[in-house]
């Protein structure tokens, strides 16, 4: 499909913007797991201390990148399989409040004056320009999404009788879930973290700040997952030369993940003392439940594959994985598709480790709770987010891909370098290494009378894996900034490899309408967050700012 000139100049500037920003993130990435491993015995380095390079690394690789990338990467589906633009004021106002936004941020951030990490709720506080320009970026993100509702009830008209196509159900989902998990957080943000900020305001609740950012916090990782599990089910099985197992399946999970991605928010929070035994074993076991799709997901997609292993002669019950279009050029997304599904096997795993209220006790605020999330964000996610990026930067600009090789190398580095990065982190965490902490300064090094011997294998092999990863990031930075800086050789078009169903299936209209699905996830965030919410005001209150970032470290002696 070709498409308009500003609207091709905003999908490529929500590209190549925010993966500019990401070799920030990825440089302070590095960083981490050197300062971590005990290499360097500093706060800070070039000007960039610890907990400002964690707030940076967080910030830009978990909270701008991806949802540029929902959001570019929806008006690609949605214009792909609608065969529409959005209206211009959309996608323009959207982009440009996201844009701004960022900035703000990345301002903040480098200034020194927002350094409360990507989880930014009380005690810690940043600047009130770091809470706008996020707020910025997550109505940003509403406006486009108003513009793709507006096209789907115009082509809803001209198309009577056809089903909602599975990309376009899988992206109104996501940003229905964001739409209403971003309200409390939107709250926190304006009404109680600004005014805090300013200094009009000296008291805050500390649990309610932490509760009001988790109703928000979790459904954002479905929200990172979420694109990814849209190029699963409906770009994987062209570019593996097989079919989709059952689209039912897909749209099934998609639904589910509407209903139980944000009522599951207090899984973090096992520990908070406010909560109540009772809330408590209702969040874990609804965090089962939201495991559910994500096993279809592995079912629907693995059997996906496997079809297409077996048209290609593969024998015998494994057979069909050795068959699969590894390592070609031509077809470099393969490659950081099926990376991110194996490494999120293992991040899928540790995840239900987390949900189970008991070993939640012995895992968090450990190194193991990173070592989980880099196999599920920096795994499916984000390999999704740098192939179909490349992807989508040649189709709509009209150039060629540049260094192929290299970009079809990088996924595979990427696993190896996240495997052995998340391995350290989580074998470490089972020992009680603790997460968001300079180990450096005192736990890996032998001067300090808190060094811990034990650490110091684990925290290596994370640097080790977190040198992988940086070798993987510049290659294909080399990839992709060299293609768009190359010339325009073809017609910008917008253009994705696209599904065929294996079987003609039974339509069932619960799958096809979303309104039952939004009332259930209604109720359940309102039976889930009613008490949760009497929990805290009975329990905390709001009290003057006595907290002081102040590491107990620094009180021994
Ligand atoms: Fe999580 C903490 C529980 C999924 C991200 N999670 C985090 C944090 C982040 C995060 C960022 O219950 C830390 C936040 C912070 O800073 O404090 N998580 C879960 C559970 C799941 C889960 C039950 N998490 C994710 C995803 C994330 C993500 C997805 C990002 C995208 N998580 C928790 C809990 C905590 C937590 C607690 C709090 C810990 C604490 O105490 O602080 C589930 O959704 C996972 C289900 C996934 C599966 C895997 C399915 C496998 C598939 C691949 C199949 C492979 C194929 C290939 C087909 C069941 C789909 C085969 C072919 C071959 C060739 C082999």
């Amino acid at each position: 499909m070709t498409i308009s000139l500003p609207y091709k100049r905003t999908i490529l500037f929500g590209l190549f913007m925010p993966m500019t920003l990401f070799i920030l993130g990825v440089y302070n990435g590095i960083m981490q797991t050197i300062y971590q491993a005990g290499v360097i015995h500093r706060s800070s380095v070039a000007g960039i201390n610890y907990y400002q390079g964690l707030t940076l690394h967080g910030v830009i690789n978990a909270i701008v990148l991806t949802t540029f990338f929902a959001v570019v990467f929806g008006h690609v589906t949605i214009s792909y399989y609608l065969k529409k633009e959005p209206p211009r004021w959309s996608y323009q106002i959207s982009m440009i409040l996201m844009v701004v936004g960022t900035l703000m941020d990345a301002f903040t951030m480098l200034a020194g004056t927002s350094e409360a990490l990507y989880t930014f709720y009380a005690p810690l506080k940043d600047s009130p320009l770091f809470y706008i320009g996020t707020a910025l970026l997550i109505i940003g993100s509403w406006v486009a999404f108003a513009g793709w509702v507006k096209i789907w009830f115009e082509w809803r008209k001209e198309n009577p009788g056809k089903k909602m196509p599975l990309a376009v159900l899988g992206t109104f989902v996501n940003f229905t879930m964001w739409f209403i998990s971003t309200l409390p957080v939107a709250y926190e943000v304006l009404v109680i973290l600004t005014p805090w900020s300013l200094g009009w305001t000296d008291h805050i609740n500390v649990p309610l700040t932490r509760m009001l950012f988790w109703m928000f916090g979790h459904p954002l990782v479905y929200f990172w997952l979420l694109p990814a599990y849209i190029a699963y089910y409906t770009i994987l099985p062209k570019v593996a030369g097989g079919k989709l197992y059952s689209e039912n399946a897909a749209r099934l999970a998609f639904l589910l993940f509407l209903i139980l991605s944000t009522p599951v928010g207090v899984h973090h929070q096992f520990s908070e003392p406010v909560f109540t035994p009772g809330t408590k074993l209702w969040v874990s076991i609804l965090t089962f439940g939201v495991a559910i799709p994500s096993f279809m997901t592995a079912f629907t997609v693995g059997a996906s594959l496997e079809y297409a292993g077996r048209k290609r002669g593969a024998r015998g019950l494994f057979g069909w994985m050795g068959k699969l279009p590894y390592f070609q050029k031509e077809n470099f997304l393969f490659g950081y598709f099926i990376c991110g599904l194996i490494l999120f096997i293992f991040g899928g795993l540790s995840g239900i480790v987390n949900a189970s209220y008991s070993l939640n006790q012995m895992v968090h605020n450990t190194s193991w709770v990173p070592g989980h999330f880099h196999m599920t964000v920096a795994g499916p996610v984000l390999l999704v987010i740098l192939g179909v990026s490349l992807y989508i930067y040649s189709t709509v600009s009209g150039r060629e891909i540049k260094f192929r090789t290299l970009a079809t190398i990088v996924p595979y580095l990427w696993m190896i370098g996240v495997a052995l990065l998340s391995h350290g982190m989580m074998a470490g965490g089972l020992m009680g290494e603790p997460r968001r902490t300079n180990m450096g300064l005192t736990y890996t090094n032998p001067d300090s009378e808190l060094f811990n011997k034990h650490w110091v294998p684990t925290s290596t092999i994370t640097m080790i894996g977190g040198f992988v990863m940086g070798a993987a990031a510049l290659l294909y930075f080399i990839s992709f900034f060299a293609t768009a800086a190359g010339k325009k050789t073809r017609e910008s078009i917008i253009e994705l490899p696209e599904y065929e169903e294996l079987h003609e299936e039974k339509t069932i209209p619960l799958l096809l309408n979303m309104k039952p699905w939004i009332i259930v996830s209604v109720i359940l965030i309102l039976f889930t967050y009613v008490p949760a919410l009497i929990s805290v005001f009975k329990y905390s209150a709001p009290v003057k700012n006595k907290f002081q970032v102040e590491s107990p470290v620094n009180l021994i002696k």
